[in-house]
């Protein structure tokens, strides 16, 4: 249904009404987006999928008609305004692609509808009935995945997947929602659709297909056979940098072009996809819009994941602790800098298998480059969130890998002192501030009561692993670089260890 121009004296709202009326220097949908059937199902539709996959996708379709339009799922309750905002733009939503000096917006027309999982998961589950779905991707972030980071083994213990158990047909997590959605496709003798993971987790497409399969084994030995037998999990490498969207994003967009759009997404113009070719019902031509098919993701992921995500993690608690906002800022300080460089160089580099066709020199200088880009205005407060998934997953197997083959790992715990320092909740001058983690309430009683004391949060396993106590060359740096920042402040610690 189409809805009527919103129009006021200053703005219109976007949606199928309004799209002609757009300033021309703003690039639209060029293919009958409205008639797209969806092919793909995709949890959970935050700006990551808007800016990166959609717009793959997007492309893809303009150069070529197809049945690949998206169903955007929302996956937590706080998504419901997105939404709503979306189903009144038709599911049309702006990518403003922000480079230091130019800003290209674009409208994506290839989410072709949105959908609320909280409360609605039958509705989710109908739609993944369809046979002309045929592929569910995912973006549901480290901890959607229900997993033990140190084993990659679902954690059977963890309360979404406890309740997924007793109630099979009313998942509450993404993972139980995908072994439902199976079940009834194998019960109706229907082809399964492909599971296409986009986290930043490595060995992403590997690491869906154990767990999965795992709950579903729980559940039932000759569903989780079949989904072994027929179920296919490509591995994948993202990478987009994309900011939480702001208001000040929002008005500005108005004021330039005067419209409303209260899906925007603000991204960088860097993009990057690479996969494996295993889609066993065919997937968009992605390849014909920069996306790049490889036998093996495995290096380009690690490299990825371990050079820039583990280094937004290493400058992310120490530019907060400094009182950096903006990720530009922190990554700009020649200290800061210079600290993130030397653990690239010296404690990551070397745990990277050579990445096909990939200088990983430029690669590493790129990243940096990409962080201190002043336009995009990400924030440090969105990069420390989820701090104990990111570093379980991303950080202390780069820990553990150097233990083993006895090599030194000063930068990397220096770092998890400083976050240690950052689980107080509170700055040098007093000033507090809320932590957005899954284990946050734990983790900051343990930060405020433990003081300088690094020893009872190094003791948390879902964090460090069972066996940290033995990693006596980590344990020695966090237990001292920790009471040193408590007494001299993050700036001084890093500047006497990387002047
Ligand atoms: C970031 C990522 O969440 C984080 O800590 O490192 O969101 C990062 O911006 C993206 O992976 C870039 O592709």
């Amino acid at each position: 249904m189409t809805r009527p121009a919103l129009k006021t004296a200053s703005s219109m709202a976007l949606n199928a009404g309004t799209l002609s009326s757009l300033p021309s220097v703003i690039q639209r949908p060029a293919y009958d987006w409205q008639k797209v059937p969806v092919g793909i199902v995709h949890v959970s539709l935050g700006a990551f999928h808007r800016s990166h996959q959609a717009v793959y996708t997007d492309d893809t379709l303009a150069q070529k008609p197809g049945s690949w339009g998206i169903c955007g799922v929302g996956a937590l309750p706080s998504d419901k305004n997105l939404i709503d905002g979306l189903q009144a733009q038709n599911t049309l939503y702006s990518v403003a692609m922000k480079g230091p000096k130019t800003t290209d917006v674009r409208i994506v027309g290839s989410l072709r509808e949105a959908m609320l999982m909280p409360g609605n998961v039958q509705a989710v589950l109908k739609r993944l009935e369809d046979p002309a779905v045929k592929i569910l991707s995912l973006t549901i972030t480290e901890k959607g995945y229900c997993h033990n980071p140190q084993t990659g083994k679902l954690n059977e213990k963890n309360p979404a997947i406890v309740h997924d158990l007793a109630n099979p047909n009313e998942p509450q997590s993404v993972i139980g929602l995908i072994v439902a959605a199976l079940r009834w496709r194998q019960q109706q003798g229907a082809a399964p659709f492909t599971v296409l993971s986009c986290d930043n987790l490595p060995g992403n497409g590997h690491k869906t297909a154990d767990i999965v399969t795992a709950l579903a084994r729980l559940q039932d030995e000759k569903l989780a056979n079949w989904i072994e037998a027929n179920v296919a999990f490509p591995n994948t490498m993202v990478d987009r940098i994309t900011p939480v969207t702001t208001a000040a994003d929002k008005v500005s967009l108005t004021e330039r072009f005067g419209y409303t759009d209260e899906a925007l997404v603000v991204c960088e113009p860097f993009c990057q996809w690479i996969l494996e070719d295993k889609f066993t019902l065919g997937r968009p031509a992605w390849e014909n819009v920069g996306a790049q098919f490889v036998g093996d993701v495995y290096p380009y992921e690690l490299a990825k994941i371990r050079l820039l995500n583990v280094i937004h993690t290493v400058l992310a608690y120490p530019a907060f602790l400094m009182g950096f906002v903006h990720v530009h800022e922190g990554a700009s300080d020649a200290l800061l800098a210079r600290y993130a460089r030397k653990v690239m160089d010296d404690e990551i580099t070397s745990t990277l298998p050579p990445v096909p066709g990939l200088d990983l020199e430029p690669y590493k200088t790129t990243i940096l480059e990409r962080f201190a880009n002043p336009a995009i205005l990400d924030t440090w407060e969105r990069i420390c969130s989820d701090g104990s998934s990111k570093i379980a997953n991303q950080l202390v197997p780069i820990v553990y890998e150097r233990l083993t083959k006895g090599q030194d790992v000063k930068g990397l715990a220096l770092l998890v002192a400083a976050w240690f320092r950052y689980l107080t909740g509170v700055q040098d001058d007093k000033s507090t501030y809320t932590l957005n983690d899954p284990l946050a309430a734990r983790l900051q009683k343990l930060a405020k009561d433990s003081g300088t004391d690094a020893k009872p949060l190094l003791a948390v396993k879902e964090v460090f692993g069972e066996q940290v106590m033995e990693k006596t060359a980590f344990v020695n740096h966090v237990c001292a670089f920790l009471p040193m920042i408590y007494e001299k402040g993050i700036r001084k610690v890093i500047e006497i260890e990387y002047s």
